[in-house]
């Protein structure tokens, strides 16, 4: 029995792999299988340095851009999604694609096509620079404002304010994505929603487990890459819900030993793109070091699964 003196800690469920992560990174391995080394990728199939280089190791390579391939070459759009021209490059170069971009991705890009088409001005909610949202705003760039955060409304123009919808990236903090856009509906009142959250479910999932978690929590771990924006986002949530301190790390290795002084409850979780071995190297630095009863914090049970892209369902072949 744990009494307040027990060093334990907290796991929060769900953690690391989502469905659109599962599917990209399986697919990079099934073209491997299919079609043997080497299979280009674009950008990184997800933003974990841990799979991109087990998957180099297996002989992926992983580019900028498509001109970087050679033509005739298989290449894998990543997880993040692409916008129209980078399609088009990759045809002009006759490269052989596999589509891994996340259905939900996918999804939010239909909404900025059909909102386009209407001739609606879109404020996307999103991160500057990030890969997800070049590929959306991509669709149209002409119709697409991005607005990275509250700092940013002031500056937006439209040119109808009746006639404006804010969709946002996947992988958004959703508490402060509600800031930015209670602010932009102070300046357009009849600012419409987008027609289904656009911040996903694994996103959002993780944040709430993170939530339940924090606030019993000295310490909390989140185990991720530095430019996953859904693992960075995890560490913010984590410490305005009360966490005493929280870190992002790659690996086990990366635990600084001041960070557990004094410490008693460590949480630990994992952004979408992490595979659970990691956390389970995590887990075990944390029980050599006596935090070796460990209690999930489950605050959602996840089903869902994607089929793979259809370049890579039986009989297909890529083009
Ligand atoms: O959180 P971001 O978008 O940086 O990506 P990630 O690869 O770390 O996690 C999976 C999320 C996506 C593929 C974006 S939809
Ligand atoms: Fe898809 Fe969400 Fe995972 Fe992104 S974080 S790949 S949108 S399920």
């Amino acid at each position: 029995m744990s009494g307040p003196e027990t060093k334990r800690v907290l796991l929060a469920k769900p953690r690391g792999y989502c469905a659109g992560v599962d599917r990209a990174v399986e697919a990079v391995e099934q073209a491997l299988e299919k079609h043997g080394a080497p299979v280009y990728v674009r950008k990184q199939i997800v933003h974990n340095v841990h799979v991109v280089q087990t998957l180099s190791d297996r002989g992926a390579i992983f580019v900028d851009e498509t001109d970087e391939v050679p033509p005739g070459s298989i290449v894998v759009f990543s997880a993040h999604g692409v916008s129209p021209a980078v399609r088009d490059q990759a045809k002009d170069r006759e490269l052989r694609t596999i589509d891994a971009t996340c259905p939900l991705v996918t999804k939010v890009h239909g909404e900025v096509k059909r909102f386009a088409r209407e001739d609606y001005d879109i404020l996307l909610v999103g991160h500057r620079g990030h890969e997800e949202v070049e590929g959306t705003s991509g669709e149209a760039p002409a119709n697409v404002q991005l607005v990275d955060s509250v700092a940013d409304v002031a500056s937006v123009t439209v040119r109808d304010p009746e006639k404006v919808v804010w969709l946002s990236q996947t992988t958004l903090s959703v508490d402060e994505t509600m800031q930015t856009v209670h602010a932009l509906r102070e300046r357009f009142p009849t600012l419409q929603n987008p027609p289904s959250d656009d911040i996903c479910y694994a996103t959002q999932n993780r944040q709430v487990a993170v939530k339940a978690m924090a606030p019993q929590c000295d310490l909390v771990l989140v185990v991720g890459s530095a430019n996953s924006s859904n693992s960075v986002r995890l560490v913010e949530v984590a410490l305005a819900a009360g966490a005493g301190a929280s870190y992002l790390i790659d690996y086990a290795r990366q635990i600084d030993d001041s960070w557990l002084d004094g410490v008693r409850t460590v949480g630990v979780t994992s952004g979408a793109s992490v595979p659970e071995v990691l956390v389970r190297g995590v887990l075990d630095h944390l029980a050599e070091r006596g935090w070796g009863e460990v209690e999930e914090i489950t605050t959602a049970e996840e089903t869902l699964t994607f089929a793979l892209p259809r370049e890579l369902r039986p009989n297909r072949v890529a083009r």
